[in-house]
């Protein structure tokens, strides 16, 4: 599905023609035909965040494939909703499972919701202020972030993890402020099992 040009907006306005819209979401090549972007993120996109970066570094030839985006484009304006899905793929770098890269929101009192399709994975939350939040994702499962909290999806599964995401239209990216300082949390395999465990590469200042 391709955006019309009426919907085009830089102005910060929601356009007229933006027009309502449907499809169906499930899961396979029927639902991701429909998207009109589709970013893939590799394991060189997260340097410096996976905790064992000797086992980064023996990945990092084959620079396996992490996580996909295929993204609806809408208007980047307060009153759109950008969304889309994302598929993280199973994994580990050492012991810490596939990840996306994880932001703030450059306007940072903007929210974003998901909801879980396919898999098993986790949604770590944190903010500037020293909180955080680990959600569970598994299908049928909603998972709010709020406005001013970071987030970052992770597959602690052996399968796709499958999310349909959804944020306001003018929320922009801060990826800066988390390649600067990672999470305050990582999530390993620990005996089989997932656990969280304080991340040793966290800062708590960012250079700016
Ligand atoms: C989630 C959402 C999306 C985001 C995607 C990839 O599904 O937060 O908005 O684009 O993950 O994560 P990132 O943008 O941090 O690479
Ligand atoms: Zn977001």
């Amino acid at each position: 599905m391709k955006s019309k040009s009426s919907e085009e907006s830089t102005d910060g306005r929601v356009p007229s023609g933006s027009r309502p819209f449907a499809f169906d979401l499930g899961v396979g090549a029927e639902l991701l035909k429909r998207f009109d972007s589709h970013v893939l993120r590799r394991l060189s996109a997260l340097q410096g965040q996976f905790i064992d970066q000797q086992a980064y570094a023996r990945l990092l030839p084959s620079d396996p494939l992490i996580y996909e985006v295929y993204e609806m484009r809408r208007p980047e304006v307060a009153g759109e909703l950008l969304h889309g899905i994302t598929i993280i793929h199973p994994g580990r770098v050492g012991n810490e499972f596939f990840m996306t890269k994880g932001h703030y929101h450059a306007v940072r009192e903007t929210a974003e919701i998901y909801y879980c399709l396919h898999g098993r994975g986790l949604l770590l939350m944190e903010t500037e202020e020293g909180d955080w939040v680990a959600e569970e994702f598994s299908p049928g499962r909603v998972v709010y972030a709020a406005p001013c909290w970071a987030h970052r999806s992770i597959n602690t599964g052996t399968d796709d993890l499958v999310v349909f995401f959804a944020y306001p239209g003018h929320a922009g990216h801060d990826y800066a402020t988390i390649e600067q300082r990672g999470f305050r949390k990582a999530v390993i395999q620990h005996d089989g099992r997932v656990e969280l465990e304080d991340n040793p590469r966290w800062s708590a200042t960012v250079a700016r």
